[in-house]
């Protein structure tokens, strides 16, 4: 018996140790696409995109257009309006969504502002985090980050005067799910109490036994009933 839970106890550990629980980070700079590809509704691997017009649109940079990585990014159909606002439908619960914004126009005097927000469900939930650009001239890009669990979705939402901003370098990381091997070693663990269980109703067996001496104290202090141990009834 010992042997038996000594092997599963490194059994459980050695799982514990090996397959630790890593959230998967999925990173989308929008390069492997082309000038003007329409992304709504596309599953990008973990997320879809929408936009209400039913345009998530390539950009690719050029005079007056810019991006945060090197030559793509998403914006309204001319490339210069931003697709307002952007919407990411997660296929999973996410801990952490992050997005670039900037100028999709290189205009100096035009200030813009966008905000993330994350919500609890695929449509309608909790807003369960937010994060605001302030007030800045789009040009670099701006990051921004929100945590939280449980975000199935985000919302992009720009404002400003004229003109829009171009979305690039989505990230965000999905919530580890128990793997095979955790779950084993979650079994073993199971099994480990279960023979500490076991061991504990077995063990008054094991105790040591009263002494002759104590045992004869015993019979004699034992009451014996009149006419014998045995009285048939009449
Ligand atoms: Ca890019
Ligand atoms: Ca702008």
């Amino acid at each position: 018996m010992k042997r038996i839970k000594a092997g599963l106890l490194q059994l459980a550990v050695l799982l514990a140790a090996v397959v630790p629980a890593r959230a998967a980070t999925v990173s989308i700079d929008f390069e492997a696409f082309n000038d003007f590809d329409n992304l709504c509704g596309l599953n990008l691997g973990g997320v879809t995109l929408i936009n209400p017009s039913g345009r998530v649109e390539i950009h690719e940079k050029r005079f007056g257009v810019s991006c945060h990585s090197p030559t793509k990014a998403v914006a309204s159909p001319s490339g210069l309006l931003s697709v307002n606002p952007l919407v990411g439908v997660f296929d999973g619960p996410v801990s952490l969504v992050s997005l670039w914004g900037g100028d999709a126009a290189t205009y100096s005097d035009e200030i813009d502002s966008w905000e993330l927000l994350a919500f609890d469900a695929p449509s309608g939930g909790n807003l369960v985090g937010r994060a605001n650009s302030g007030a800045w001239a789009g040009d670099p890009y701006r990051q921004l980050t929100v945590t939280g669990q449980g975000i199935w979705r985000f919302e992009a939402n720009w404002t400003g005067p004229t003109y829009g901003i171009g979305y690039d370098d989505l990230q965000f990381q999905i919530v580890p799910e128990p793997s095979t091997a955790v779950l084993l070693g979650a079994g073993a663990v199971g099994l480990l109490a279960l023979a500490r269980r076991r061991d504990r109703h077995m063990r008054p067996a094991d105790a040591p036994r009263e002494s002759a001496a104590t045992h004869a104290t015993a019979l004699v202090r034992r009451p014996i009933r009149p006419g014998g141990t045995c009285r048939r009834r009449t």
